[in-house]
């Protein structure tokens, strides 16, 4: 009787130190994160770079502005679990339905600022592609 209750002791120690250990690792793993995101190129800066990429995910483009040159291409990439679309609003590009993990690319050969939506969900908020040198 003795003996079993120190094996399960020994055995919720162990299971105990693994938990410790993996909570350690995510937090890590979420500094690690964090800090190459703000060390991340300057898409959405005031310097155009020559391509951009866009994620969406929780139903928004991020980053919501991006600015590329003359000749640049924004790369989208679905990171939801349903399709988006994205879709300027004057016409100058649109995705179509995008699939789950899929991405669309549109090249901007003319200057200027493209809004851009998700056709299919209304309430997610418009975003901005600048295109300039
Ligand atoms: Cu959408």
């Amino acid at each position: 009787m003795k003996t079993s209750k120190n094996t399960l002791m020994k055995k919720m120690k162990s299971i105990f130190a693994v938990l410790l250990l993996s909570a350690g690792v995510l937090l890590f793993n979420s500094c690690g994160k964090s800090n190459n995101n703000s060390t991340n190129p300057t898409s959405n800066g005031n310097v155009p770079v020559q391509d951009a990429n866009v994620s969406i995910q929780n139903f928004a483009f991020s980053p919501a502005t991006v600015r590329v040159k003359i000749g640049g291409t924004v790369t989208w990439t679905n990171k939801d679990a349903t399709p988006h679309t994205a879709t300027d609003l004057n016409g100058s590009f649109d995705s179509g339905s995008l699939p789950v993990d899929q991405t669309y690319k549109a090249t901007f050969n003319t200057a200027g600022t493209f809004t851009y939506h998700c056709t299919i969900h209304s309430m997610m908020p418009n975003a901005t592609v600048i295109v300039g040198n």
